[in-house]
């Protein structure tokens, strides 16, 4: 149960953080220019500095971090290892584009690992020039894990869906955290700083961009399903006009997972201009962050990398934090508490950190269409519809209808499916090489196949369809090698207390996707940032003098 031991300031009021969110709605330059000064050089973490609040990682954990400790009047220092994505490259855009793609497009490869590898059973793979790029496709023995890498981590990639759990499965997956709580303040308040906004359910029906979400609703409909609309952070007033060619196009541009240089509340636009609007904030891009140990005397000493944009290391800095809040995902957060508890730094952290890995059910899984049933050349790549299948106790699966925005006809109706898998897996360090490897193996995937294909065989059935088997491989129907929500690795109330803390650390938190123990049955951004929202109240109200 959450407390307020002293009122909150006039800063984190409620107003406060309406007025913030709709800031951040409106795409203020001037919120930009504040997050630019935040992240100039001379904001730079140098070696031997000394700071009070220093957070690893700047997705949905660490923004939120960043915005409430700067409000609460505490200078913060974000530490990042992605870039800044605030400059246009040659083609005048920050974001490359997603059928063509160059070296934005990928984290430190030399060729691009999309999700959907092949088309026609052929591979689609593309060379590409090594570089710091936007999405991380970062390989485990058993799945290929999907990471926004850059300021705002994962909102910079995703698919901007921002879907509250149900309550009955949110209680079953975090039973100690009080729902009513989350149900009442902290989903709302983390809904209104994201920007969330509902697609014109008259204005879908006839855009033609969403023929194809059209087309998959009405099949399911047909085949005994129900749908929902889903809320989003892509701004669809922005999409409107992009559909009546009256801006330039992002989301009808194909763009997503390489990046929107249009349309879509990221981060970067919502609570970090917000924590930047503070004056308080100073961001470090391009350094990683790789041990956190206690320093004598209190607080921790963070040894950060500096990367070039190859990946090159070219400088090693050590400062200081009182406090230090990890922030840098389920994969990036997990790893860096294994490796320090496994060599010796950190070695008050229990046995269950690095445990209670999950990868929220992921399955992907396309049909294709008659051909008298086209999806449309044009789709936006912000999904608007899932199939809402959670209710069956004998397989529960919530699935979006994707786009496939290749430019043309395809006749394909694309699904990610969210089910309840219960296979976990967890993080082990390897003294040999350093790495931190995940135990996940794919055959963990078949009971997400199985109850996908409980609602796609009868979709299939009913329509008289058929499974794509040439997307995810050579014949083969199901992408059951990755995902895009790892979740877990550092579960709330097992590896820390109920609020995020470690332990036998003091002053040392975890903030992120990490503290989900491997499922919320939806899409996770908004579980993560609500979930975040509470923590960082209690510990604002009752760790911080
Ligand atoms: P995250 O957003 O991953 O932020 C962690 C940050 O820490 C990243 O910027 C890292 O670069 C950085 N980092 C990691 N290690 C270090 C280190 N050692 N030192 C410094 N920095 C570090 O974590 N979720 C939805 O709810 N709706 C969607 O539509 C959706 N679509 C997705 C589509 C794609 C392609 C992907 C990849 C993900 C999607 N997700 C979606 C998942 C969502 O983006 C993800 O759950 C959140 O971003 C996780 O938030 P965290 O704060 O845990």
């Amino acid at each position: 149960m959450p407390s307020h031991p002293r009122p909150p300031s006039p800063e984190i009021s409620r107003r406060g953080l309406l007025r913030a969110g709709a800031a951040a709605a409106a795409f203020g330059a001037s919120a930009g220019a504040l997050l630019a000064r935040a992240s100039a050089a001379s904001a730079v973490l140098s070696d031997g500095d000394h700071v009070p609040a220093l957070v690893v990682g700047s997705g949905y954990g660490g923004a939120v971090t960043a915005l409430r400790l700067t409000q609460a009047g505490i200078a913060t220092s974000v530490v990042e290892m992605g870039m800044a994505w605030n400059t246009p490259g040659p083609d005048g855009n920050v974001f490359c584009d997603m059928i063509k793609p160059d070296q934005r497009s990928f984290w430190l490869r030399t060729r691009t690992d999309q999700p959907l590898g092949y088309f026609l059973g052929i591979p689609v793979n593309k060379p590409i020039g090594r570089y710091t790029g936007v999405l991380d496709s970062e390989a485990f023995s058993g799945i290929r894990v999907y990471q926004g890498r850059g300021l705002g981590g994962g909102s910079l990639v995703n698919g901007a869906m921002a879907v509250l759990p149900k309550r009955e499965y949110f209680e079953e997956i975090l039973p100690s955290v009080d729902a009513d709580a989350m149900y009442r303040t902290y989903f709302p308040r983390a809904m209104a700083a994201l920007g969330v906004n509902n697609v014109d359910p008259a204005w879908f029906e006839s855009a033609a961009c969403y023929r194809y979400a059209r087309l998959s609703r009405d099949e399911a409909h047909a085949s005994g399903y129900r749908t929902t609309f889903i809320p989003s952070v892509y701004d669809f007033a922005y999409m409107a006009q992009e559909q009546a060619n009256a801006v330039a196009r992002s989301a009808l541009g194909s763009e997503v997972i390489y990046g929107n240089n249009h349309g879509k509340r990221s981060l970067d636009k919502t609570y970090l201009a917000a924590a930047a609007a503070t004056g308080r904030l100073t961001v470090t891009t391009q350094h990683v962050v790789t041990a956190v140990a206690p320093a004598n005397g209190g607080g921790y000493v963070v040894t950060l990398t500096q990367l070039g944009t190859t990946g090159d290391a070219v400088n090693t800095k050590t400062v200081r934090a009182d406090r230090v809040f990890l922030a840098a995902g389920s994969v990036g957060t997990s790893k860096l508490l294994v490796a320090m508890k496994a060599t010796g730094k950190l070695p008050g952290l229990g046995d269950a950190v690095g445990h209670g890995w999950g990868n929220n059910g992921n399955v992907m899984v396309a049909r294709a269409n008659h051909v008298w049933q086209p999806t449309g050349s044009l789709q936006s790549a912000m999904p608007a519809v899932g199939i809402d299948n959670w209710a069956d106790p004998a397989g529960p699966v919530f699935a979006e209808i994707a786009p496939f925005p290749s430019g043309n006809e395809t006749w394909i109706s694309l699904y990610l499916a969210i089910t309840k898998n219960p296979h976990r897996a967890r993080f082990v360090y390897n003294a040999g090489t350093g790495a931190v490897d995940l135990t996940w193996r794919t055959e963990q995937n078949q009971p997400s196949i199985d109850a996908a294909s409980r609602v796609f065989d009868t979709i299939n059935r009913r329509q008289a369809t058929i499974y794509r088997s040439d997307l995810f491989g050579v014949c083969k129907v199901w992408g059951d090698d990755l995902t895009y929500h790892p979740l877990g690795g550092c579960v709330l109330d097992q590896a820390t207390d109920n609020y995020g803390r470690l332990p036998g650390h003091p002053g040392l938190y975890v903030m992120d996707g990490s503290l989900i123990p491997g499922s919320t049955g939806v899409n996770p951004f908004v579980t993560i940032t609500a979930l975040a929202e509470r923590n960082i109240e209690k510990i604002i109200s009752t760790d911080l003098p």
